[in-house]
């Protein structure tokens, strides 16, 4: 058996932490040969709930679960940890505007970049999903200098995982044959969800679906998930969330599959014009893990038009913290 790596989850009494912390702990993320220590972070409130969940993970008795810690104090959390889900944030509240939203996550994001720049693992992997997950992102990388800043990332998985059952249902094959998905851009209603290199078993799926389709149906039905999900759950998307969050971490650490990429929101270093420094997301394969954004990848017009548009929502969401990034 491998040594126990530790694993950081924060925000992990809330729901997606209810459905995320069972699956790693069962081996889902990271293989099961390898075993893991939770450490846990809620904000003081919320402890109580967390013994609770605690309570039930170790009633699991899960063969992988090597330990459990729990705290209101990030650099507890985050100490020597090789793994960061950074799962908990300040949701909207009534009358919040959006601008609001950006600067009390910013306060959030700001202080566990630098206790992750303090405390945690050199070779740290940080994901972000609490929102706005690219600027947040961003801005716990600019808090930690001493860290590199490939290490954060922010999820577009989930969105990625949406297109292909989209498509998948559209095309009527599953899933799994679907290779080459591509999401661009920021986890908002303004990300681009891109076909035009996907592949159905093997096949050109730009060629197997009317350009009506793609621009009346996909994009928005892909853009316009989370908010679907809430007005039937009444709650937001949680489960498959937890899931994504998953497999974005277990991509990163085992890689992609020859003939396959992903979409993981990271560091743009300026390739397809994206500015370089936003957190944009890009199709990557990984490998040894370290990801690569894919290069060489034609764009046409069409993709040009929505991956600025997205481009210029992460830069505007960046200007509105500038005075919090140092
Ligand atoms: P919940 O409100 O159920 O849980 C959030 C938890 O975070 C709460 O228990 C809260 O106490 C805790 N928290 C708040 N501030 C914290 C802090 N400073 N340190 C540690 N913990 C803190 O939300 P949930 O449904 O679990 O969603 C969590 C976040 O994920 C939200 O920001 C949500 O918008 C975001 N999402 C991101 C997605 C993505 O694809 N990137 C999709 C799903 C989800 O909507």
């Amino acid at each position: 058996m491998k040594a126990p790596v530790r694993v950081a989850v924060t925000g992990a009494a809330g729901q997606i932490g209810y459905s995320l912390l069972f699956r790693v702990a069962a081996g889902d993320m990271l293989g099961k040969d390898q075993p893991v220590i939770l450490q846990l972070l809620e904000i003081t409130p919320a402890l109580e709930a967390l013994r609770g969940v605690v309570m039930e993970l170790e009633d699991c008795a899960f063969p992988l679960l090597a330990g459990i810690t729990t705290s209101d104090k990030a650099e507890e959390a985050f100490k020597d940890a090789d793994y960061a889900l950074l799962v908990g944030a300040r949701p909207r509240g009534p009358g919040m505007e959006r601008k609001d939203l950006l600067e009390a996550n910013a306060a959030i994001f700001s202080a566990q970049g630098k206790a992750l720049n303090d405390v945690a693992s050199r070779n740290v992997r940080v994901l972000v999903v609490g929102n706005p997950a690219n600027t947040n992102a961003l801005i716990a990388q600019r808090n930690a200098p001493d860290l590199d800043p490939r290490c954060f990332t922010a999820m577009t998985r989930l969105d990625h995982n949406r297109a292909l059952a989209q498509l998948a249902n559209k095309a009527g094959c599953h899933s799994n044959d679907i290779k080459k998905m591509t999401i661009w851009g920021n986890h908002s209603a303004t990300q681009y969800p891109d076909i035009s290199n996907a592949l159905v078993n093997g096949k050109s799926a730009a060629d197997l679906v009317d350009e009506a389709w793609l621009v009346d149906d996909f994009i928005p039905t892909v853009q316009q998930r989370g908010a679907a999900i809430i007005k039937a759950r009444g709650q937001s998307s949680a489960a498959s969330a937890a899931s994504a969050a998953i497999d974005h971490m277990r991509t990163w650490a085992l890689g992609t599959e020859d003939g396959d990429w992903t979409s993981m929101g990271i560091p743009s270093d300026g390739s397809y014009g994206i500015e370089e420094g936003l957190i944009y997301s890009f199709p990557v394969t990984v490998k040894d893990g370290k990801y690569e954004i894919v290069q060489g990848l034609e764009i046409s017009e069409f993709s040009r038009e929505r991956m600025t548009v997205t481009e210029q929502e992460l830069k505007e969401e960046r200007d509105g913290v500038s005075h919090l990034l140092p």
